[in-house]
């Protein structure tokens, strides 16, 4: 009588060890944000509640796939765009697949070459679904034995919180590298917005106050822009806003930065660069948009002549002047070529 409660109550304890293994396992991943660490914990110490020697987690990633393999204590990460045959086989049958060593139905792609061998007794396959999509799939094998009854439920439990955690830090970097985006670009140009191109500045010029190198800006305004929208709507509008940028952009050498300050204006910040290189490059600027006319829609495209006016200032960072007093110099610079016929460039 004595044997068959102690025999339970080894049982008992065994699975207690099993699942506090477990859930440490998943205290410690949940606080960690970083996959390549996540992956190799699990890689250590998911033997210690389950026998699974080896496994492979994939799941979607930025319209592609991120795989992780687990196999002799090691994890190995990769992106992927198309999925081996036996994972594409996996993720589209979208129900779980237990595969024997011996199996006699074993047909279809060959598992991964670390997922097979001869000491492998079973391979599964299981899909993690949310809203009626696979969202990722783990594939464990097990070495020696069958799984257990109690290593069939580990393996779900864990494999579960394993994909959601993978997906909800993908998800997040997602969502924050969009939010980045949005916070850092102009929506019509994809150039720098205003308050990024002048933290450029803002940084750009303490830079040059230590090294003395001097630092230059150039403020380039489209000429008469007002009468694009009047004459041919805001839309041809937006299209010349959009090439101007290009354009513009094509002619920024690398290192500087060039920005939407405003409307129809644009801030180039240019460093090291000092008053003969700046000249130049507000000339090749203003050459860029006035030399070759612009082909505005389509239908036929409407053929349209667009010139820039522009101003442009230099400091060495000597003396107490700031940014503002800058941008104030630039913005005369600039109101100088308005008012002498615009299509030109004026030092301030
Ligand atoms: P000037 O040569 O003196 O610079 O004349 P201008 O007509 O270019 O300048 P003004 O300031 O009178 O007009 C600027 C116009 O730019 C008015 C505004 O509607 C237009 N604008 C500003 N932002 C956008 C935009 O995102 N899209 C379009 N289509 N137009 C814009
Ligand atoms: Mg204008
Ligand atoms: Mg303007």
């Amino acid at each position: 009588m004595i044997l068959p409660s102690l025999q339970w109550n080894d049982l008992a304890t065994q699975q207690l060890v099993r699942y506090e293994a477990m859930f440490k396992l998943l205290d410690d991943i949940h606080v960690i944000e970083d996959i390549a660490v996540i992956s190799q914990l699990i890689a250590t110490r998911w033997k210690y509640f389950a026998n699974v020697t080896s496994w492979r987690m994939v799941i979607a990633k930025d319209g592609g796939f991120q795989v992780i393999d687990g196999f002799r204590g090691e994890a190995h990460l990769a992106d992927v765009q198309a999925l081996s045959p036996w994972d594409k086989h996996h993720w589209e049958l979208q129900r779980p697949r237990l595969v024997c060593g011996a199996d006699p139905l074993l047909t279809g792609p060959a598992p991964p070459e670390h997922l097979a061998g001869k000491s492998i007794t079973e391979i599964q396959a299981l899909q993690f679904m949310r809203m009626g999509c696979c969202i990722g799939l783990l594939s464990v094998a097990a070495r020696n034995e069958p799984f257990s009854e109690l290593d069939n439920k580990f393996i779900r439990l864990f494999g579960d919180h394993f994909a959601d955690r993978i997906s909800g830090i993908l998800l997040r970097r997602q969502a924050l590298e969009i939010l980045t985006t949005q916070a850092t670009y102009d929506a019509l140009t994809g150039l720098l917005n205003r308050s990024t191109i002048i933290d450029r500045l803002r940084s750009q010029l303490a830079v040059c106050k230590r090294t003395g190198q001097p630092l230059s800006v150039i403020l380039a305004d489209i000429d008469f822009f007002k009468v694009v929208n009047d004459s041919h709507g805001h839309l041809a509008g937006d299209e010349v806003l959009h090439e101007v940028s290009r354009r513009l952009q094509m002619h920024t050498r690398e290192g500087d930065s060039l920005g939407r300050y405003g409307g129809e204006e644009f801030l180039v910040v240019l460093y090291p660069c000092g008053e003969e290189d700046v000249t130049k490059a507000a000339e090749r600027f203003r050459r860029a948009i006035a030399e070759t006319s612009f082909g505005i829609g389509s239908d036929p495209p409407i053929d349209l002549k667009v010139t820039i006016s522009l101003g442009m200032s230099t400091t060495t960072g000597r003396g107490d002047d700031g940014m503002q007093a800058l941008l104030k110099q630039v913005d005369k610079a600039l109101y100088h070529s308005k008012a002498n016929g615009r299509n030109r460039v004026t030092a301030s």
